[in-house]
C-alpha cells in the first residue's frame, strides 16, 4: 500500500510540520495535550471504516459485534473511572455533549444560568454567538471582582430570582476549585437541573484531585482530550433517570454515526486513567502549575485569583502596558504556546484581551517536572519584559528548543521523517 507521504506529500509534508511544531516549542495552551501512542493507534485504526448508528446491540447495521463490544468496554470504563450510573461515549465534542443535555430537559426560550465567557464560562454555555444563546434566554453569573473566586452567594440570589431550568456549573479558565456541592445544593433550592461541565479539569476529577460533582449533578459533560489526555471528543454521564433521553438526544437527536475509532481511542484512554501512574501524572499537574504561578509571581506577574488549584493560571497583564495578543504573539515566537484571555471585568474584548491562559498538563506528560517549570517561568518572563526585543524572543526561542529537545514525545517520529 502506498504510505501517506507517497499518495499525498502536500498533506504528509504539513503533518510532519506539526510534529517538528509539537517537538520544539512548549504545548501550554489550557485545553491540549499529548496522547499516548496506543491512543493515537486506535484513533487510527480500521475502526474509521465502520457505521455503528445505534447503541451496543441496537445498531441499524450488521456486522457491529465488535464495535458493540467495544463502545461496551469504553461505557464499562467511563462508569468505573467517575462512578457514573449512566456514560454516553458517542458526543463528537464537549459542545454537542452540551447541546445534547440541553435537548434532553429544555425547550427553546427557557432560561439557563451559566458562567459568564470572560469570567471563565464557555462558549456553550450560553454565548449570544453559539446555539445556547440563540435558543434560550441566557443569564450569566461570575466571580466577585476582589477575589476573582465564583460569587455563590450572588449566584444564588440570580438563581432564585430569575428560577433558570437548568445551572451550569464548569468553566474554560477558572484556576480554582469548584463547590460543585453549593452548586448542587443552589440548584435544586432554585428547582433546576444542574449540569456540570468538567471539560478542562477530568483528569483531576478522575485523579481524586478535585471534588467530582457526579453526586451533585444530574448531567456531567466533558471532553475527553485536555487534562484527561485522550482522543479529541465529548462524553456525558447522567443519572439513571435520564438514560433514555440522553441517549436518544445524542442519536438520532442530533448526530449520526458514532465515530468508533474514537471511542476505541477513549476506551483505551479511560484505561490509562484507571491506572495509578495517571494519578501521579495529574499531582505533577497541580504541582507544576502551582510552581510556574509562584516564579512568575515572584518576578512580578500578577494572576487572576491570586494563583491555581488546577491546571491552568490566568495571567492579568493590565500593570505591564501589554495585552494578551501581544503577549500570545511574542512567546509564540519565542517557541511558546499559550492563549490570550479575556480576565474577569476585562475593558478589551476577546480578540486583544488583557490577560493569557497558561496550561501545563502537556508539558507534564513530557516529563517536566519543578525544574524544568522555573526555568519556564523565567523564559515567559524574559519575552513579556522584551516583548518587541527581537534578539531576546530569539535567544529564548533556542532556549526553548534545547528544553523541548530533551523531553520531546516525537523523536522517533521526527527521525522517521528525515529518513525518507
Ligand atoms: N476551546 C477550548 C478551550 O480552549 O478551553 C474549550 O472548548
Amino acid at each position: 500500500m502506498p504510505t501517506l507521504r507517497e499518495v499525498d506529500p502536500e498533506t504528509s509534508g504539513l503533518i510532519r510540520l506539526e510534529t517538528e511544531r509539537q517537538s520544539t516549542k512548549l504545548v501550554m495552551i489550557a485545553s491540549e495535550n499529548f496522547v499516548s501512542e496506543a491512543v493515537l493507534e486506535a484513533q487510527g485504526s480500521i475502526l474509521t471504516n465502520k457505521y455503528a448508528e445505534g447503541y451496543p446491540n441496537k445498531r441499524y447495521y450488521g456486522g457491529c459485534e465488535f464495535c458493540d463490544r467495544l463502545e461496551a468496554l469504553a461505557i464499562s470504563r467511563a462508569k468505573k473511572l467517575f462512578g457514573a450510573d449512566h456514560v454516553n461515549v458517542q458526543p463528537h465534542s464537549g459542545t454537542q455533549a452540551n447541546m445534547a443535555v440541553f435537548f434532553s430537559v429544555l425547550e427553546p426560550g427557557d432560561t439557563i444560568l451559566g458562567m459568564e465567557r470572560s469570567h471563565g464560562g464557555h462558549l456553550s454555555h450560553g454565548s449570544p454567538v453559539n446555539f445556547s444563546g440563540k435558543l434560550y434566554r441566557v443569564i450569566t453569573y461570575g466571580v466577585h471582582p476582589e477575589t476573582h473566586l465564583i460569587d455563590y452567594e450572588k449566584l444564588e440570589s440570580i438563581a432564585l430570582n430569575t428560577r433558570p431550568k437548568i445551572i451550569i456549573s464548569g468553566a474554560s479558565s477558572y484556576p480554582r476549585t469548584i463547590d460543585f456541592k453549593r452548586m448542587g445544593e443552589i440548584a435544586r433550592k432554585a428547582g433546576a437541573y444542574h449540569m456540570a461541565d468538567i471539560a478542562h479539569i477530568a483528569g483531576l476529577v478522575a485523579a481524586g484531585l478535585h471534588p467530582s460533582p457526579i453526586p451533585y449533578a444530574e448531567f456531567v459533560t466533558t471532553t475527553t482530550h485536555k487534562t484527561l489526555r485522550g482522543p479529541r471528543g465529548g462524553m456525558i454521564m447522567c443519572t439513571r433517570e435520564f438514560t433514555q433521553k440522553i441517549d436518544s438526544c445524542v442519536f438520532p437527536g442530533i448526530q449520526g454515526g458514532p465515530l468508533m475509532h474514537i471511542i476505541a481511542a477513549k476506551a483505551v484512554c479511560f484505561q490509562e486513567a484507571l491506572s495509578p501512574a495517571f494519578n501521579e501524572y495529574q499531582q505533577q499537574i497541580v504541582t507544576n502549575a502551582k510552581v510556574l504561578c509562584s516564579e512568575l509571581q515572584s518576578r512580578g506577574y500578577s494572576f487572576i485569583s491570586g494563583g491555581t488549584d488546577n491546571h491552568l493560571m490566568l495571567m492579568d497583564l493590565r500593570k505591564h502596558d501589554v495585552t494578551g495578543k501581544m503577549a500570545e504573539e511574542a512567546l509564540d515566537e519565542a517557541g511558546i504556546a499559550v492563549n490570550k484571555n479575556e480576565i474577569p471585568f476585562d475593558t478589551r474584548g476577546p480578540q486583544v484581551a488583557s490577560g493569557i491562559r497558561i496550561g501545563v498538563q502537556a508539558v507534564t506528560t513530557m516529563g517536566m517536572k519543578e525544574g524544568e517549570m522555573k526555568e519556564i517561568a523565567r523564559f515567559i518572563s524574559d519575552v513579556l519584559s522584551n516583548i518587541k526585543n527581537t534578539p531576546t524572543l530569539k535567544k529564548v526561542r533556542g532556549e526553548v528548543a534545547h528544553l523541548c529537545s530533551k523531553f520531546s514525545l516525537y523523536h522517533k517520529r521526527l527521525k522517521e521523517y528525515i529518513k525518507v
